[in-house]
């Protein structure tokens, strides 16, 4: 079990004292003096009453002094380099935990560093709150020039779920009670909470305060669905000639494993996984349709989604993915959608049967309709959908198994695969192009919840952010798949990995570039392509630098003799795998999103 990763600093006794809430009022009129609280401690308190106990982000004015009695506090303070990292890290903590991950900034630079990351929570719908710190309101509102000066709440609002202020330290409670509220109830999201600077010093009586709080009951309730459309969704599925289940990470999110597990099982219907719900079945499942994605998709006649939204990561539900005649005509599938949110159905095609609840009560009401009788789908449907499969299997074994020089995408995840196969519990994380691509494809997860990637939006950046939240909140290893642009947004993290001993080991796919190492200037001038990096780059120098292990490997021999001496050590290393340069295509597999120019 962990060891250094999930435990934080033990508050000293002296640190305790010094941190000991002030007293006021004189003693010279012999009125007794009263205890007093501050806008500081008034934070720290909402926040641990709520059971919050990890908190990510970077300090500076005005919320330094708030990171160090966050400390005390007995808090997990993970200080991080640059705060988009952080916010990633909040963000996938939320996702893991089902608890607000909460990310800590300055104001104005900083917050707007943590922005990008609470638009990707609401966009992916994880609950999280970006705390940011702010300058004075008078100020600010009078556009005089202050200190970082930003109206932060007004920048927040169209990207986050919610956004607070809070001014008076009586009010502390109530906003982060809002803020919690806000993250997670319903469709989760991200939340913003404006903390001024001259929140912190405010001094009120402590019982008051102690009273002002509040511990949030039921912060995510229960949506049951309705009885005629669980009834409604189960009789369209039971129609079916070719059922499929597609689930979403909202169905990772939802922590109802079992049930959901029990719900494929029981219909007997083929599954495909979304990116972040593989695991939720292993990948090995007899149900799973994943190698067979091509095939299902546009064969299914009525599909339904659990978690999953229809948006371009389903090409929309329609189009010739969908077996459409033409990239914007409907394939003619009838859809279950199985949702939290009441406004998602519809919003590309037509829903049959929506199904609107919380996944878990969803799944629940569904299983309970499932009795023995339940018609499992035509053989004739599974059977097919097994030999496409079986073909596809047998054809991925094949390049598999090649070992080429230098190293191919697929001879170096067939290491990967091993590897995640034999250590079922290892939270893999995965950012790039082909890099994401062919570990999606090529490394089956086991387990719920352990493959956490670009998500909604498929932006670089989240790796490093990632993988210190996922060691963090779970103590499990973490193994990172990168490819060499995607790891550069957050390579400076490598030292937050050091700092605070976690056990993550990056693998990053080097070749050479973003999509692929070979491209030239077409000018024939002295600057490189903009796609190509410095050749040959020599990465893992970056972890020796903090003190981590650094591999440079070229087989995939010496790749699985480096993730294992990782796993087995739990030392933060990072391993640079030299990819053939040639080997990836534009963009992985969405080469059809580039626009194409007229004139060429
Ligand atoms: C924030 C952000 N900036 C830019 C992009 C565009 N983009 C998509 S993939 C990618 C990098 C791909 O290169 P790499 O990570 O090396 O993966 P490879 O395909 O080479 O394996 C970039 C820059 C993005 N998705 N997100
Ligand atoms: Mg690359």
């Amino acid at each position: 079990m962990p060891d250094t990763a999930t435990k934080s600093a033990t508050p000293s006794a002296t640190a305790t004292a010094q941190d000991a809430p002030k007293v006021a009022g004189g003693t010279e009129s012999g009125v007794q003096p009263q205890p007093e609280t501050d806008g500081f401690h008034l934070v720290i308190d909402a926040l641990k009453l709520n059971g919050i106990d990890t908190v990510f982000g970077l300090p500076g004015i005005p919320i330094t002094d708030l990171t160090r009695k966050l400390q005390v506090a007995g808090m997990r303070v993970i200080s991080f380099r640059h705060e988009q990292n952080a916010g990633y890290a909040a963000s996938i903590a939320g996702f893991l935990t089902q608890k607000p991950g909460i990310c800590l900034t300055v104001s104005a630079p900083g917050f707007l560093n943590g922005l990008t990351a609470l638009a990707h929570a609401t966009t992916n719908c994880f609950p999280m709150i970006l705390i940011s710190g702010s300058s004075e309101r008078e100020i600010v509102d009078l556009l005089q020039g202050d200190y970082e000066e930003m109206d932060q709440l007004a920048i927040a609002k169209p990207l986050a779920k919610a956004a607070f202020r809070v001014l008076h330290a009586e009010d502390i409670g109530v906003g982060v009670a809002r803020a919690i509220r806000a993250a997670l109830s319903g469709r989760p999201g991200g939340v913003y909470l404006d903390l001024p600077a001259k929140l912190f010093p405010q001094a009120i009586d402590a019982a008051a305060g102690k009273g002002s709080l509040i511990k949030v009951v039921d912060a995510a309730p229960r949506q049951i669905p309705a009885p005629d459309a669980v009834k409604r969704a189960l009789d369209l599925l039971k129609s079916a000639k070719k059922p499929l289940i597609i689930l979403g990470k909202g169905a990772a999110y939802a922590q109802a494993d079992a049930d959901i597990r029990a719900l494929v099982e029981k219909t007997g219907v083929p599954y495909l996984p979304m990116s972040m719900a593989k695991g939720l079945l292993p990948d090995t499942h007899e149900q799973c349709a994943s190698a067979a994605r091509s095939f299902v998709l546009p064969e299914a006649d009525v599909v339904m989604l659990i978690g999953a939204r229809l948006n371009w990561l389903l090409s929309h539900g329609k189009g010739k993915t969908w077996g459409g005649a033409s990239a914007k005509t409907w394939g003619g599938q009838k859809f279950v959608q199985v949702d939290i949110s009441p406004q998602e159905a519809d919003s590309n095609v037509r829903i049959d049967a929506p199904l609107v609840g919380d996944i878990g009560s969803c799944v629940k009401a569904l299983l309970a309709g499932i009795d023995t009788r339940w018609p499992k789908p035509p053989p004739e449907w599974t059977s097919a959908v097994a030999d496409r499969k079986k073909k596809n299997v047998a054809k991925m074994a094949e390049t598999l198994t090649k070992d080429p020089s230098p190293m191919s995408f697929q001879s170096a995840l067939n290491v990967v695969r091993d590897i995640v196969k034999a250590n079922p519990d290892a939270i893999l994380v995965n950012e790039g192009a082909n890099a994401l691509d062919f570990t999606r494809s090529i490394v089956d997860m086991y387990k719920p919840r352990k493959r956490i990637d670009v998500g909604t939006w498929g932006i670089m950046g989240i790796g490093m952010g990632y993988c210190v939240a996922a060691a963090a909140v779970t103590g499990q290893q973490v193994i990172a798949v990168e490819g060499d642009s995607a790891f550069g947004f957050s390579g400076m993290e490598t030292e937050t990995i050091c700092r605070y001993k976690l056990p993550v080991c990056i693998v990053i796919m080097n070749n050479n570039g973003v999509y692929r190492g070979d491209e030239a200037n077409p000018t024939g001038g002295s600057d490189p392509s903009p796609l190509v990096f410095v050749k040959d780059a020599r990465y893992e120098k970056l972890m020796e630098a903090f003190g981590g292990v650094g591999v440079h490997v070229t087989t995939p021999a010496e790749l699985r003799k480096a993730m294992e001496e990782a796993i087995r050590s739990r030392k933060p290393t990072l391993i640079n795998a030299v990819i053939d340069e040639g080997g990836g295509t534009e963009s992985g597999r969405i080469t059809s999103l580039n626009p194409a120019a007229k004139k060429k």
